[in-house]
C-alpha cells in the first residue's frame, strides 16, 4: 500500500516498516535551524547517532516543501517515507531507536511537551521583543539572500504569536507549570528514569535551544523548577553526541 503521511498532531495510518536503527537507510530532515521542534528532532537524532541529510526550509516561499501536502516543519523522511509533526516523529522514531513501544504516560508527556512546554516557551520568547531579535537572527541562516524582506515579515509574525498560541491552545499552562510536572514525574536521575528516554532528549533541546539563540529563560526555568541537576546530567551525555548546530 502507498505510504500515507500523518497530518498534524494525528497518528499514522500505519507504523514505519522498520523494526531497528540498522534498518535505517536514509533520513532527511526538512527543518528551519533556530525552529524549537526542529532543534528537539536533531536533537534526538545527534542522540541515537543517526546520520541524516538536513534540508533548510526557506521563509516565506518554503519552496524546499513544495513537495508536501503538510506545509510545516519538522518533516522527516526515513527511507523515503514522510513523518510530520515532532510529536509524532519523536512517538514513531522512539520506537525504533529504543527498541520498544512507549509506554501509556512517556506518550502523554511527549504529546504535553510538544503541545505544551513547546508552545508555552514560544509565547514567552516571542512575547519579548529582545529575544524575538536573537531568534531571528539565528532563524535567518539559509534565508540570506532575501534578507531585507524577511525580517520585517518574520519580526511581524512573530510579534503576532504569542496571542496566536494562546487562542488555539485555550488550556496552555505556564512554563512553570509544565516543568514543576515534570520534575514530579521524573523516575529516576532522567525523566526516563536510570537512562533518558525520548522525553529527556526533548526537554534537553528546548534548553540548547534557548542556550544558542543567546536567551535566559530555560536556564532560569531549570533553576526554579529543580531542573537544573538533571540538566547537567543529560547536558554531560549530549557533549558527547555530535553537535546539533
Ligand atoms: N506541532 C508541530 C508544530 C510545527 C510548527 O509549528 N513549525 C513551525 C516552525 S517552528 C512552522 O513550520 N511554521 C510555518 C508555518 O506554520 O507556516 C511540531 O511540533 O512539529
Amino acid at each position: 500500500m502507498a505510504w500515507v503521511p500523518n497530518e498534524e498532531g494525528k497518528e499514522l495510518a500505519a507504523p514505519l516498516p522498520i523494526s531497528g536503527v540498522s534498518e535505517i537507510k536514509e533520513v532527511k530532515l526538512y527543518e528551519m535551524e533556530a525552529s524549537p521542534p526542529c532543534v528537539m528532532v536533531r536533537s534526538f537524532l545527534a542522540y541515537a547517532g543517526i546520520a541524516h541529510q538536513s534540508i533548510l526550509v526557506s521563509m516565506p516561499g518554503k519552496k524546499e516543501i513544495k513537495w508536501s501536502k503538510y506545509k510545516k516543519v519538522p518533516i522527516v523522511t526515513v527511507n523515503g517515507l514522510q513523518i510530520n509533526d515532532s510529536y509524532i516523529i519523536f512517538k514513531e522514531l522512539s520506537r525504533i531507536i529504543f527498541g520498544r513501544q512507549l509506554s501509556e504516560s512517556e506518550s502523554r508527556q511527549v504529546h504535553e511537551v510538544t503541545y505544551g512546554l513547546l508552545l508555552a516557551y514560544e509565547a514567552e520568547i516571542f512575547g519579548n521583543e529582545e529575544s524575538r531579535s536573537r531568534f531571528i537572527a539565528t532563524f535567518l541562516k539559509g534565508n540570506c539572500c532575501f534578507t531585507c524582506f524577511i525580517v520585517p515579515l518574520i519580526r511581524h509574525m512573530l510579534s503576532k504569536a504569542p496571542a496566536k498560541i494562546k487562542k488555539s491552545n485555550p488550556g496552555l499552562k505556564s512554563l512553570d507549570e509544565y516543568g514543576k510536572k515534570i520534575r514530579s514525574e521524573m523516575a529516576g536521575t532522567f525523566i526516563g528514569g536510570s537512562q533518558p528516554g525520548p522525553v529527556d532528549v526533548m526537554v534537553w533541546g528546548l534548553v540548547e535551544q534557548a542556550r544558542h539563540i543567546e536567551v535566559k529563560t530555560m536556564e532560569s526555568w531549570l533553576s526554579r523548577t529543580d531542573l537544573m541537576p538533571w540538566f547537567k546530567n543529560m547536558d554531560g551525555i549530549m557533549s558527547s553526541k555530535k553537535s546539533i548546530w
